[in-house]
């Protein structure tokens, strides 16, 4: 309906071209802040703070760090999406929430999130249905490839559901996730992704300029 078609419209299709999520777990000793500055500056064009793993801050010290991502992400305009903690996105007032099959359930959101970014990860035609018409503004797909930064990961789907996905939707702002690197990103994208999300190709990397500039698909 419009009112749908006006949400994809507000998410531009090309912001989710390379969608960065990290978590403290993710930068293996190397100061988050800076990992992150460094993946603003190199320009990737969304980004998800997603902090899980053994040791997750909470509470204040979560808040403080949720924060300081929030103003770096703001100085380069890059959309800054709260993984799975609603309420935290709220409180901070975050451009978005992404939510996973076992969160919060898209209806009980939508309402608090009126002009906000919905994100909703969707492994079938089922979840992509619900997603959609539950009002979702862009829907994660993976895991594509073998990952291991996600415990929990289903088995790597590759791009059959993904594909099926852009066919059904021509107008859904798709993200493809899950393994995904500068050898592989080209094939999602041809796919019928929008965008790619990664933590490890970025997190990892020891040329982040060079390395978002490759998930763009630039020489
Ligand atoms: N959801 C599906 S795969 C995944 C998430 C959060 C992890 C992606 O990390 P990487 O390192 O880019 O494979
Ligand atoms: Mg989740």
């Amino acid at each position: 309906d419009s009112e749908q078609r006006r949400r994809w419209k507000s998410l531009n299709r090309k912001d989710l071209a390379v969608y960065f999520i990290m978590g403290t777990e993710n930068c293996r000793g190397e100061e988050p802040l800076k990992v992150l500055e460094e993946a603003l500056q190199a320009g990737i064009t969304f980004f998800q703070l997603r902090e899980k793993g053994e040791r997750p801050l909470k509470g204040e010290e979560l808040e403080r760090f949720a924060r300081e991502c929030q103003s770096l992400c703001k100085r380069y305009h890059v959309p800054f999406i709260v993984n799975d903690d609603v309420e935290l996105a709220l409180k901070i007032d975050a451009d978005g929430i992404h939510v996973g099959q076992d969160d919060t359930p898209i209806e009980e959101i939508r309402g608090r999130f009126q002009n906000k970014i919905i994100g909703v990860s969707v492994h079938n035609e089922e979840e992509m249905a619900k997603a959609v018409e539950g009002g979702a503004d862009y829907v994660g797909i993976g895991p594509i490839y073998e990952t291991k930064s996600k415990r929990d990961a289903k088995k790597p789907a590759g791009v059959t559901f993904l594909k099926k996905a852009r066919e059904m939707y021509p107008g859904i702002p798709i993200v493809a996730i899950g393994g995904i690197t500068p050898m592989n990103a080209r094939e999602v994208i041809e796919a019928g992704a929008d965008g790619v999300a990664v933590i490890s190709a970025i997190c990892e990397s020891g040329n982040r300029q060079q390395t978002v500039r490759l998930l763009k698909g630039k020489q």
